[in-house]
């Protein structure tokens, strides 16, 4: 069967040895942390730490001397902060959810658009994508990285693209029967939700020839992945990233689906827990934390992902020298992922405060709508405003509905309540309610 054939992008970078890859490594974390001391950010957290050049890193180890970059400190440095290049050099600005509503973005010269290019590239075949395959990219195109990223990985290896972006499920499966796509890139909830179309819409699967799937953005067990390879009768493969790293592609599955590789040519990994932020020995979960080894506009050195895996430390059947991590099992903060959006729960809680009208007491639930992540936000009123007649209180939803919209780009449910209605929790405020089922 073709889907088992191991197939190779960059067989030399793919296969490196051991020796040959930790000596790329150092030189390119040297190469970065002269690059990143050209930024206003790193000029000053690295000369703090005593780093005042590359000439203070000489093996692999010496890593742990450079201090951790967290998501606040992209927000603090925003909008230019972190730039390694001269402005006119930028070619294309992403971003993603902050804590607040003040978003990360990430910049790219157009040499880093083309190696994360190449890096996608690397990662569609590895799954087994490949020249003649239609693929239709029902990712969102846009700030979010998951289309324009996915998208040009595929064109790069001559894959037939079709850039339909998420939604509109009815044209989907019109253009995945009749142009007859082989492989579709979504999120793992939305696959659900072709299924159901599928059958809703009376497709015959023999009408269709689509053969693989690869899925991400969001956190996925298991059994959810055999469920949707059962239902749609094909290979589902699980694709790490995110935005700050350029995007998906950072590790995917190869055939065997036992683990995603992580190219570390082109990322340096470590674990480390959360807590003690020491690194974990090999097979312990913990936190990501990752330095990126390929991007000139703007570095970014020992980035805490707040994601939690574990490295696979036995090689692999596919022949890749580059080492695994196991499936996600969650974040360290409290990020909500919303039908592949992120959402923190600051940035609603932004929005409630500054709203005249609002009350004390609020509570965010996350449930599921069929297949699909559903988000309202239950709020208590002030009296007054509760005293007030039903056009005032409607005027408040929408333009609740509307602000929040605006800033977290999902339009949530709103249900106004009583002052004194939403139980207050003993001790620490519990202000979410995640209850999806945990596959
Ligand atoms: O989600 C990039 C991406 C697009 C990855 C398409 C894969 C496919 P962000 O919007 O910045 O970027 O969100 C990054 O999503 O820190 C994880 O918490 C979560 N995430 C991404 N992929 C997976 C996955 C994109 N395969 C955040 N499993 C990350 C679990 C994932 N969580």
């Amino acid at each position: 069967m073709r889907e088992k054939e191991i197939l190779f992008w960059d067989t030399k970078a793919e296969r490196i040895s051991a020796e040959d890859l930790r000596s790329l490594q150092v030189q390119s974390l040297r190469k970065q942390v002269e690059n990143a001391l050209k930024t206003p950010f790193y000029r000053e957290r690295l000369r703090a730490a005593g780093i005042t050049g590359s000439g203070h890193i000489k093996t692999l180890d010496d890593i742990r001397r450079i201090p951790f970059t967290a998501k606040q400190d992209l927000r603090d440095a925003y909008p230019f902060g972190l730039l390694a290049v001269p402005r006119d050099e930028l070619v294309r600005v992403h971003a993603s959810s902050g804590t607040t509503g003040i978003p990360t973005i990430i910049y790219h010269t157009q040499q880093d658009l083309d190696m994360a290019t190449d890096t996608m590239a690397r990662s569609i075949m590895c799954c087994g994508g490949h020249r003649g395959d239609t693929l239709q990219n029902m990712m969102t195109y846009g700030l979010f990285t998951g289309g324009l990223g996915f998208h040009y990985g595929a064109e790069r290896i001559g894959i037939t693209v079709i850039p339909t972006s998420s939604g509109n499920t009815l044209r989907q499966l019109r253009f995945m029967k009749d142009l007859g796509t082989t492989m579709v890139h979504a999120t793992p909830s939305y696959l659900l939700h072709l299924h159901a179309a599928i059958e809703h819409e009376g497709y015959r699967r023999e009408e269709l020839a689509l053969r693989m799937a690869v899925t991400g953005a969001e956190p996925h067990s298991e059994e959810l992945r055999c469920k949707i390879q059962d239902k749609l009768g094909i290979g589902v493969y699980n694709n790490y990233g995110m935005s700050e790293l350029n995007g998906p592609g950072v590790a995917i599955e190869c055939v065997y689906r036992q683990g995603m590789h992580v190219w570390e040519d082109r990322y340096i990994m470590e674990i480390i827990n959360p807590d003690t932020l020491e690194p974990v020995p090999d097979g312990e979960t913990g936190e990501l934390v990752m330095t990126i080894l390929c991007r000139d506009a703007m570095p970014l050195l020992r980035y805490r992902t707040r994601d939690l895996t574990r490295i696979i430390p036995e090689p692999c059947s596919c022949g890749r020298t580059h080492r695994r991590v196991a499936r996600f099992t969650g974040r360290t903060d409290d990020m909500l992922i919303i039908n592949g959006v992120n959402v923190f729960p600051s940035q609603i809680e932004e929005v409630l405060l500054r709203m005249p009208g609002v009350g004390a007491n609020y509570l965010i639930l996350v449930e599921k709508q069929g297949v699909l992540d559903k988000l309202t936000v239950r709020t208590e009123v002030t009296p007054e405003m509760f005293a007030d007649d039903a056009r005032v209180l409607n005027a408040l939803r929408e333009q609740l509905r509307s602000e929040l919209a605006a800033l977290i780009t999902i339009t949530p449910g709103i249900e106004l309540k009583e002052p004194g209605s939403i139980p207050l929790a003993e001790g620490k405020a519990k202000r979410v309610e995640d209850l999806r089922p945990k596959d």
